[in-house]
């Protein structure tokens, strides 16, 4: 049954006979949600992505811009100054998990969110009216409920291909589109929660579950380039 709905989906054609467009994959592939643990196929390692996901945040008009970012573990975040005031992006921890001291126009600071799912509020130093927030998630977990499954896929399915995009929306690399490389991503944490991820430790025998869809997707994006 994986195979034939391998096939079924990575071709073009679903039980019915009609084209199974990706956006529709789960609907017109209904054996996805029974069988997606049975089959991986290799990502095509050309295309996936190893780049470090950025997210930046732009100080302007005593503002942070977003105020409120999401972004995947092991992702960097760059707050640039654009105002002509001194100002800080400084975590509300104590001790703050960082703090980038006085920025001057045009100084930028990055920090790399490497290990704890969880929200981190910030501030300027020098203006504490000056808030914001970032969200750190499992890579993969668009919806936000601490774990990578059908969900998120069905989220990554509905805006493949599109732009722009928002992590919530399948972009978890964090490059606008919901993409190839997105898809990777997911696929690398499938099955995985808050509390193995927490971890770093990805159920086994369905880490790769996801990978059912890799190489037709591959060869899709590559077609569309
Ligand atoms: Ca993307």
């Amino acid at each position: 049954m994986a195979i034939l709905a391998a096939a079924m989906c990575s071709g073009t054609l679903n039980s019915s006979g009609s084209a199974c467009n990706l956006p529709d994959a789960t609907r017109c592939c209904p054996e996805l949600t029974t069988d997606l643990h049975q089959i991986a196929i290799p990502v095509d390692s050309e295309h996936r992505s190893t780049e470090t996901p950025l997210a930046n945040v732009a100080i302007f008009g005593f503002q942070f811009t977003p105020g409120h970012i999401l972004v995947p573990m092991n992702a960097r975040v760059r707050w640039t100054n654009y105002d002509s005031s001194l100002h800080t992006s400084t975590s509300l921890d104590m001790p703050p998990v960082w703090d980038s001291g006085f920025l001057p126009e045009p100084a930028s600071y990055t920090y790399d969110f490497s290990i704890t799912i969880r929200t981190y509020p910030y501030f300027c130093a020098a203006h504490p009216d000056m808030i914001g927030s970032v969200e750190v998630r499992l890579p993969g977990d668009a919806t936000g409920d601490n774990s990578v499954n059908i969900s998120d896929f069905s989220i990554l399915a509905s805006n493949f291909n599109t732009s722009p995009r928002t992590y919530s929306q399948g972009d978890f690399n964090l490059n606008g589109t919901a993409e190839i490389g997105d898809f990777a991503i997911l696929a690398a944490n499938f099955n995985t929660s808050a509390g193995s991820r927490g971890a770093a430790i990805p159920e086994p025998a369905e880490t790769v579950a996801v990978l059912l869809f890799a190489g037709p997707l591959a060869r899709r994006w590559r077609s569309a380039c």
